[in-house]
């Protein structure tokens, strides 16, 4: 039995690493997924912090088509996420103090967007500023930008 043992393990290892090299294979050959085309297997998501403050960290985050993007908000206070006119994609975001909230982005591109509560957006110049009735800070903005690379 003894003398057995390592070769059962042999076995079960080659068994092993062709499941796992299958997987490999099916993920990048599969056509039939459920998922669709636009969110691929490989999608990942990344986020965006609101610190105990008026801001997104980091202020620039870059991912790639089809990721999502969580805002995650550890704040005390609501916050709503705008994009600018001008972003391949619009979205209005409201979050909730310790709540998150998680947007996919389709489009490649550069989105910039603010906060509409502690920020305004002048369309006349196309310019952020702090909303000095509501930001802790009105000369540092609440805005943001995510760059969404092609796949
Ligand atoms: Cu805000």
């Amino acid at each position: 039995m003894r003398r057995l043992m390592p070769h059962l393990w042999s076995l079960a290892i080659v068994a092993l690493l062709t499941m796992v090299t299958a997987c490999g294979q099916y993920t990048q050959t599969n056509t039939a997924s459920p998922q669709p085309a636009d969110t691929p297997a490989s999608a990942r998501t990344a986020d965006v912090v609101i610190p105990g403050a008026d801001r997104f960290t980091p202020f620039v985050l870059t991912i790639t088509q089809g990721d999502t993007v969580r805002w995650v908000n550890k704040d005390t206070d609501e916050h709503v996420i705008v994009t600018v006119p001008g972003t391949p994609e619009s979205f209005t975001l409201p979050v909730q103090g310790g709540r998150s909230v998680s947007h996919t982005f389709h489009k490649a591109g550069i989105y910039y967007y603010y906060c509409s509560i502690h920020a305004t957006y002048d369309a006349r110049t196309g310019q952020v500023a702090g909303n000095p009735q509501m930001a802790d800070n009105p000369y540092e903005p609440m805005e943001g930008v995510v760059v969404v690379q092609d796949r």
